[in-house]
């Protein structure tokens, strides 16, 4: 008898939950609004915004001019905002071992069939107290623009612009290292304060750095990632039905990171009518940028915590 009124009692509950009215999120994103890495970001906010009526809603808040970007996993984390569009690079305070993530040779849909979404997942929920959603930026690579060029890996004597990204890798080969938000890169070239920046081969003419940048070295290394995470009280709060249009979303999304492929190609070419010039280095050299980018990497993935870097790397490099 106890137990048929517990499980009634148990539906009853499961029932208004599953009526629940429908929630609104505050979502932000690190990146310029309307700019390369915000757009599969704002693809999810119009994909629950069509597909979640009655359900879950998502009231996209902005920008950098709304959260600075190194604030943004504080912010998610803390609750600030409910939903954010974010790169490790920019939560290193709180998930230092998320550097991993740009050091990834597969995608999210292989990460999701190897168990290490479900690693890196719990990892944010420990560690930023966030639900790791989604990875957008697959296929994309990070690369170094010059203002002024060079003829091998060595960086020394020169001022780059870093962010998380790079730093192990461009400090290894010389570089004076500053740290800088992307709303402040153009500035700094037109200001001479660096000589060059890192960023992915997305995005640039979008900034308008175009203007400012003479050189891109090929190739390209490591792979983006920008995550939606969602504030893990938050999303313990939601119910059942609230998470599925989430997932689903997060899923048409991270299909599109095929996309991406093509999306380079593009940029490359954009970047070539701009006037950007390729600077490429003899095979050995170029061996040698890639393998320090990589050794770099992972060197400082395991500096931080040896075992995160050793279980990331077993299902995040094939
Ligand atoms: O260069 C950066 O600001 C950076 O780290 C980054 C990460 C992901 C996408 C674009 C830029």
């Amino acid at each position: 008898m106890k137990k048929t009124i517990v499980s009634l009692a148990v539906l009853a509950l499961g029932c208004t939950t599953a009526s629940a009215e429908e929630i609104t999120l505050r979502g932000a994103t690190a990146f310029a609004k309307g700019t390369t890495f915000s757009r599969p970001f704002e693809a999810f906010v119009d994909w629950v915004n069509a597909n979640g009526k009655g359900v879950v809603q998502i009231n996209y808040i902005g920008g950098p001019e709304a959260v600075p970007p190194f604030e943004l996993g504080n912010a998610v984390s803390s609750g600030v905002v409910d939903i954010a569009n974010n790169t490790t690079a920019f939560y290193t305070n709180l998930l230092p071992e998320g550097d991993a993530l740009h050091l990834a040779t597969n995608t999210i849909q292989d990460q999701r069939e190897n168990g290490c979404y479900e690693l890196i997942d719990q990892m944010h929920q420990e560690k930023v107290n966030a639900k790791f959603l989604a990875r957008t930026g697959d296929h994309i690579n990070f690369h170094l623009y010059l203002t002024k060029p060079i003829d091998g890996p060595s960086l020394s004597g020169l001022t780059i612009r870093t962010t998380p990204v790079y730093r192990a890798m461009f400090e290894t080969l010389g570089a004076n290292l500053v740290r800088t938000a992307p709303g402040e890169v153009y500035t700094a070239l037109e200001r001479g304060a660096i000589d060059g920046y890192g960023w992915p081969i997305q995005g640039v003419l979008d900034l308008g750095w175009d203007e400012q940048t003479k050189f891109r070295v090929d190739p390209g290394f490591y792979q983006v990632d920008v995550n939606f995470l969602v504030n893990l009280d938050k999303w313990n709060s939601l119910t059942d039905e609230q998470r599925a249009v989430l997932e689903e979303g997060a899923q048409v999304i991270e299909a599109s990171n095929a996309d991406n492929i093509g999306i380079n190609e593009s940029e490359a070419a954009k970047q070539a009518e701009a006037g950007i010039e390729v600077i490429t280095f003899s095979e050995a050299d170029t061996e040698s940028w890639l393998n320090t980018a990589q050794d770099a990497g992972w060197a400082a993935v395991a500096e931080v915590n040896a075992d995160a870097a050793e279980q990331l790397k077993a299902c995040l490099v094939n």
